[in-house]
């Protein structure tokens, strides 16, 4: 399998995430991407390609106008009113209160985001454009006739809604490829998302829609971030009954258990008949991540893998989270590599 990546990633270096009180260093950080390419070019995994350029209009058919112009001058924004540290939301509208633009930095921080983990500093918006472009350069590989390619994003996407960012997302990755493949021509695609954090932003999306199936595993939202959406009773508005899919699961959930959910997943998928499958892969569902709870051990990526490709779909897989960077680069890569293996 072919993989996408860009150096651009290691723009998106910030040095605080809010975390229990604290400004920690992130665990979105740039020693993640770099781990998984380390592994991809030690096992031969196939070609290592750099992202083209497909400019903002594929990432806008997913996010607003407003949405991307303010990724794009909120660092310049913070430095420009004095701030010291680095844009850190801190205001939401509460219940009650408008949803409603404000002309201040911290007010329109607040209003285009719902978290306050995802610091943002210079070369963040360089980063999510880049990670953008691996995508949509999967996406092509795939259109072109490759079975599967592995778009390597960082930072990662599935939790950015239209005109929101938050859980370390900016750019709705695997929501641009999937609008991507219906752009040219593809009737119905599906997005899987076996990452362990519930796909907010994906969901939300495409929730209205019956031509984009979206599908979630993940750690119990009454219980982890994004707390807000992701539990089962989502099933899709209007036209889009139907066409939502959220399955959650408890603290140390093994594959045993997990891999149930993914079959209701393929077979969900089988039925829908789509023209080409999404995967968004996060491996924080490894038994050692350090800020979820699912017991997944490595060889468990190897199935997944080889379970994804008897689905026999044209298939991007766009990365998600992750965060034991000593064992990222050896699951990720295991899941491409049973892909692989599988007729
Ligand atoms: C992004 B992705 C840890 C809280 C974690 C943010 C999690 C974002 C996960 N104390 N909050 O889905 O891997
Ligand atoms: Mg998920
Ligand atoms: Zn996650």
């Amino acid at each position: 399998m072919k993989t996408v990546f860009s150096p651009l990633h290691s723009r998106r270096d910030v040095k605080t995430e809010l975390d229990g009180g604290l400004l920690i260093e992130p665990h979105e950080k740039p020693s993640r991407a770099e781990t998984i390419l380390a592994r991809v070019k030690e096992q031969a995994l196939g070609e290592i390609l750099e992202p083209e350029e497909y400019g903002l209009e594929p990432v806008k058919r997913v996010h607003t106008a407003d949405y991307v112009a303010f990724l794009k001058t909120c660092w310049q924004e913070w430095l420009a009113a004095g701030k010291p540290g680095e844009a850190i939301p801190a205001v939401w509208a509460g219940r009650g209160m408008r949803h409603r633009l404000p002309r201040d930095i911290d007010g329109r921080l607040g209003y285009y985001s719902f978290a306050a983990e995802t610091s943002i500093s210079d070369g963040t918006w360089e980063a999510a454009r880049a990670s953008a472009n691996v995508a949509l350069t999967a996406q092509k590989l795939v259109a072109k006739g490759e079975r599967a390619a592995f778009g390597l994003c960082r930072p990662p996407g599935h939790h950015a809604h239209a005109d929101v960012f938050g859980g370390y997302c900016f750019f709705n990755n695997a929501a641009i490829v999937a609008q991507a493949f219906r752009d040219q021509g593809y009737g119905k695609v599906a997005v899987l998302d076996v990452d362990f954090h519930h796909g907010n932003g994906t969901q939300a999306i495409f929730y209205d829609r019956n031509d984009v199936l979206t599908i979630s595993l993940h750690g119990d939202p009454d219980l982890v971030f994004p707390h807000f959406l992701g539990f089962e009773d989502e099933t899709g508005e209007g036209a889009g009954e139907g066409y939502n899919l959220n399955m959650v699961y408890p603290p140390n959930t093994p594959y045993s258990v997990w891999s149930q959910g993914l079959e209701n997943a393929c077979e969900r998928i089988q039925t829908f008949k789509p023209d080409a499958l999404v995967v968004a892969l996060g491996v924080d569902t490894f038994e050692e991540d350090p800020i979820s709870f699912f017991k997944l051990i490595s060889s468990d990526y190897l199935t997944l893998g080889a379970r994804l490709a008897r689905l026999g779909l044209p298939t991007v897989f766009t990365m998600e989270g992750g965060y034991d960077v000593d064992a990222i680069g050896v699951n990720a890569v295991n899941v491409m590599q049973g892909f692989d293996r599988t007729a």
